[in-house]
């Protein structure tokens, strides 16, 4: 069945909870200083079920004190009955709660001219002349203007009816975000615990679910659920809800918290947002201003961060802000809000969230945010996926980062992201979302990194994955850092080997001298075969003689270890121990002869030290870096003070 939330809105003693009673026949003035003082002071809550369609009505104080309770249950409103007493007309709290449900987008409703039965006909006239007036060019114009008698009944027959219709027409709730219960009232329920209730604004709450309570991120139980008074095992999005928790005690919970499921939501401290001033406001909104932010069910103060050229937003206009929050909130981008002054609490504007974990602006960045948020407002889910995951950088944003500023379920995640690849704005790097600019970027700096280093090592055989990581990737995570080396390995512009990574155009270039050189000293090792010499001996003798002393020599010794490295890169040699190389091909037989021994002695295939020395024909000098390193190449394995050959 389809529920709608229907709030009353206007002016002190113009009858809302009156009118509530009659259509409901409950009392929603439930608080002994209610009855007392006979006004409103804070939410009371009715239900109705007409033609098939459940109505959950929120009952708002008039009084302009209590504007600010009136909030915490305005945020959810899908109808508003705007009621207006016949006897005494538009009167400013009709205005402020007008303007309200204007400025938090409200589509549907209508006008009830209350107290009919204390006015004559020319007065109704004239009253509802003046509810025209105001409704003209609004959400409003055109919808049902009313008038009704909760003494007499006059009229309430027609409300019905019109309610019916207008619930009926009034759009389903957006499926596409998580479950978000902005909580409004929270109490202690004797044998049960922590109660609290609120309009589900999205998303579907079950029995034993698992949920947080944010800002504060407390983890909780949904232990039991009612809707409209009757317990339930599920709720969902339009629907008023009285969840009872466990794992807290109610005062640990405070109206304006949010409950979420757990682990989605990050609460935040800074809105970037679209803003609308009340043509009415007494003055523009200033950057420094501090403000009363009121979203979902809470009361924030504020200081504004105007983004408009002018530095301000007057009376009339909108613009684009930042709101820097004094506490941390669950906030989500399309989240309405109303803007009060600090003193005297006042309404003067509303706006519409676009990045809800906004970041601090300098003053040379503003136009640049002004010109991202404008893309924002106007953005589809997808290019509102694009324009988060490009704000994001090099660094990437990653699924659950996107989740948390969208909101959005997994499979509205998932859409907005293949969508985005399909338009060719957003890259999926192993589950780290990039924007292609970013990727195309890194991926030319990638590029470039290891074509200066070609050019300043000719002799290289290339970068080092790891140094390349820490020079172009320090900023980025390891998914994307993979996924740019695979992209480039994959088109064909690199080659990685091992643990290097080059250029695939990449050849060395030696000179005749350098080559020389480098076949001498193959050469001697593999003329040394097992009994080889340390580097310098074997240098000393490919170039054949000692060196002259000096700077120069240094360098040229350097020059020449680059060369012996080459016989390291390319695997015809191999570094054995801090200063002890052995040629592939002595290696390769050595191998041989240790697995024919093996062959020949039994299934254990074992080896000690000693035979060992005897088998490959070195000293104990030898012996034992051998025996390490063909553990390190798994050729062999420590069993005890043996060697099992494998
Ligand atoms: N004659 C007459 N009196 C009404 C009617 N509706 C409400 N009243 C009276 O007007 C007074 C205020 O009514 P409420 O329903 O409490 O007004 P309200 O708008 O809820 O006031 P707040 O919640 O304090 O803003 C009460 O004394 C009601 O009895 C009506 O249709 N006819
Ligand atoms: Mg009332």
């Amino acid at each position: 069945m389809k529920s709608i939330i229907v709030g009353t809105a206007g002016h002190i003693d113009h009858g809302k909870t009156a009118l509530v009673r009659a259509l409901t026949g409950v009392d929603a003035d439930r608080l002994p200083e209610e009855k007392r003082r006979g006004i409103t002071i804070d939410l009371g809550f009715a239900e109705l079920e007409l033609d098939g369609v459940r109505l959950g009505f929120i009952d708002v104080p008039g009084h302009e004190r209590f504007v600010k309770n009136m909030l915490a249950g305005a945020h959810g409103i899908d109808v508003v009955a705007l009621v207006i007493a016949a006897d005494e007309g538009v009167m400013p709290q009709t205005r402020e709660h007008f303007d309200i449900c204007r400025l938090l987008g409200v589509r549907s409703g209508m006008v009830c001219l209350t107290k009919a039965d204390m006015v004559d006909t020319d007065l109704l006239d004239l009253v509802r002349a003046e509810a025209e007036e105001l409704i003209d060019g609004s959400f409003l114009e055109g919808a049902p203007v009313l008038a009704v008698s909760a003494r007499t009944g006059f009229g309430v027959e027609e409300l019905k009816a019109a309610l019916a219709r207008v619930a009926s027409q009034a759009p389903a709730r957006s499926l596409g975000t998580i479950a978000r219960l902005p909580v409004d009232r929270v109490f202690t329920m004797r044998g049960f615990g922590a109660v609290v209730t609120g309009t589900l604004v999205a998303g579907e709450i079950t029995e034993g679910d698992e949920m947080e309570l944010l800002p504060a991120g407390a983890r909780v139980r949904v232990r039991g659920l009612q809707v409209h008074n009757s317990q339930t095992r599920g709720a969902s999005a339009g629907q008023r809800v009285a969840v009872n928790l466990g794992g807290i005690e109610a005062a640990q919970i405070e109206r304006g918290m949010v409950l979420a499921p757990p682990g989605r939501l990050r609460p935040t401290q800074i809105l970037d947002a679209r803003i609308d001033v009340l043509a009415g406001a007494p003055r523009p909104l200033r950057t420094r201003m501090r403000v009363r932010v009121h979203l979902g069910a809470a009361e924030i103060l504020a200081r504004l961060r105007v983004l408009e050229e002018a530095g301000e937003i007057a009376p009339g206009k909108s613009g684009f802000a930042q709101l820097r929050l004094e506490s941390p909130v669950a906030a989500l981008p399309h989240e309405r809000f109303i803007i009060r002054s600090y003193s005297p609490s006042q309404t003067i504007a509303g706006g519409r969230i676009l990045d809800a974990q906004g970041l601090k602006v300098r003053g040379r960045d503003v136009a640049r945010a002004r010109e991202r948020l404008a893309r924002l407002a106007d953005a589809t889910a997808s290019e509102e996926f694009a324009l988060f995951v490009e704000t994001a950088g090099a660094q990437g944003l990653r699924r659950a980062d996107a989740a948390a500023r969208t909101g959005w379920t997994d499979e509205v995640l998932e859409d907005a992201a293949k969508k985005a690849a399909g338009e060719g704005t957003v890259v999926d790097a192993e589950g780290v979302f990039v924007s292609r600019e970013s990727f195309e970027r890194i991926s030319q700096a990638t590029l470039g990194e290891i074509a200066a280093h070609h050019k300043r090592e000719p002799l290289s055989r290339g970068l080092p994955r790891e140094t390349l990581r820490e020079q172009i990737f320090s900023h980025s995570a390891p998914e994307v850092f993979r996924s740019v080396m695979t992209h480039l390995e994959k088109s064909g512009a690199l080659v990685s080997e091992k643990e290097v990574v080059r250029a695939s155009a990449h050849k060395l270039s030696l000179s005749s001298g350098d080559t020389a050189l480098r076949d001498r000293l193959e050469k001697i090792y593999k003329d040394a075969a097992l009994e080889p010499p340390t580097l310098d001996e074997a240098l000393d003798v490919a170039r054949g003689g000692a060196a002259a002393g000096g700077a120069g020599a240094r360098s040229a010794r350097e020059h020449e270890r680059k060369i012996f490295q080459l016989l390291l890169d390319s695997r015809s040699m191999e570094r054995v121990g801090p200063d002890l190389f052995f040629h592939r091909e002595a290696l390769d037989r050595l191998v041989e002869k240790l697995r024919e021994h093996a062959a020949g002695h039994g299934p254990e295939r074992l080896i000690d030290v000693a035979t060992f020395k005897t088998i490959a024909g070195v000293t104990r000098k030898y012996a034992i870096p051998l025996l390490e390193y063909f553990d390190r190449e798994r050729i062999t394995r420590r069993a005890g003070d043996k060697r099992i050959i494998l």
